[in-house]
């Protein structure tokens, strides 16, 4: 999409309905939120129609050879990096690395992100969206006076996402304690944390397609067939999951629930209709996911970081390095919105400070 700020950035999907209007989108997006990160990447994003799921190793590794096979001349270090996105996981972009320097014939390590950290991937890249997220809701939170400690959070998706908000919540305190998947969502009241993190692993490696199964094994409620937008006893809502999740209707629950922070983490998570009239309720916050989730590509941009220096960091540096920037993307939208007239608007802010970055690097470079 954009190299004016960096190599082109940006993950690839692997899902049965990936088209080409969903790739643009999510290019779009990209670039805003790369630039947001202050990294120096452009923007980007890939895939296909072909689903991981219910695959094997073998039939994976195959299908992300070919496509490697012809995608290798589009990509490089200084040209465009991809990462994964929905179903490219440590295991895909492994195998899609390995074609690349297999083709290339040198270790160029900055040519994807993602990777395992025996491959030269960056300790917390898998945590770091879900783990930037709860960084970013801290900030939303503090300029409201509140701390992130006994929050409860209601919430779509457990995957890697879900799962590292799920994780950094606890850590911090807080609670999630709804979270819905594609079977129907789980209420339970004593959050997830300890061991029932470890089992959402196992319950999806196992099966990606129902969370029932958590609700079997603590004994807690479990709704069939229905999403966790509108219940009241929460303080948050973060849809974690797909685009277009929340629609008009769940948002008019969402708005009737009075629960005053609806921070999106999955890439335009909200239809514009539903987002727009959530912004328009009085008192009501709204979190755009560019900014929201823009702590995966910053790591990924981190990894880049240690690949061209040939090191690794530890987590310690990684996490400060990843809290620090998410501080940074919430005060640059707040500023942006500000200095606009519009008060506290972190989609306005987002969308501001986004474009005027790109915009910046574009016309400084004249021409081209
Ligand atoms: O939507 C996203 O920001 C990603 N899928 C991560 C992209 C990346 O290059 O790490």
């Amino acid at each position: 999409y954009n190299a004016a700020l960096g190599p082109y950035k940006g993950g690839l999907r692997f899902a049965s309905n990936v088209n080409l209007s969903i790739i643009k989108f999510l290019g779009f997006e990209q670039t805003f939120k790369d630039a947001l990160t202050c990294l120096p990447i452009g923007g980007a994003k890939g895939g296909s129609d072909f689903s991981p799921i219910g695959r094997s190793d073998g039939e994976v590794m195959r299908f992300c050879q070919a496509f490697m096979t012809e995608f290798h001349r589009h990509i490089g270090q200084d040209i465009d990096c991809p990462a994964g996105d929905v179903g490219v996981g440590g295991r895909e972009v492994g195998y899609l690395y390995g074609q690349y320097r297999r083709i290339v014939g040198a270790a160029e390590f900055g040519a994807m992100s993602g990777k395992a950290v025996c491959t030269g991937g960056s300790i917390l890249r898998p945590e770091a969206t879900g783990f930037g997220a709860v960084y970013y809701l801290r900030e939303v939170l503090k300029h409201d006076g509140k701390e992130v400690k006994g929050i409860r959070v209601a919430m779509s998706g457990y995957g890697n996402v879900g799962w590292g908000i799920m994780k950094k919540a606890a850590e911090l305190g807080a609670k999630v304690t709804y979270f819905a998947g594609p079977d129907g969502y789980i209420h339970d009241p004593d959050g997830v944390t300890g061991e029932k993190l470890d089992y959402i692993l196992e319950m999806r490696a196992k099966d990606p397609m129902h969370c029932k199964p958590y609700a079997d094994k603590f004994g807690c409620e479990f709704v069939a067939g229905e999403k966790c937008w509108g219940v009241k006893d929460v303080d948050v809502y973060m849809p974690a999951a797909m685009q277009n999740d929340v629609k008009m209707e769940s948002a008019e629950k969402i708005a009737a629930s009075g629960v005053k922070y609806y921070i999106e983490v999955a890439n335009m998570p909200t239809t514009n209709d539903a987002l727009y009239f959530m912004m328009d309720q009085p008192g009501m916050i709204v979190a755009p996911s560019k900014a929201v989730n823009a702590g995966g590509v910053a790591v990924s941009g981190l990894e880049m970081s240690q690949n061209a220096e040939r090191l690794a960091w530890t987590a310690e540096e990684v996490d400060a390095k990843l809290r620090h920037i998410m501080v940074n993307i919430h005060k640059a939208s707040m500023e942006a919105a500000e200095e606009c007239g519009l008060g506290y608007n972190l989609v306005a802010g987002a969308n501001i400070a986004g474009f005027k970055k790109v915009a910046d690097a574009m016309m400084a470079q004249g021409i081209v």
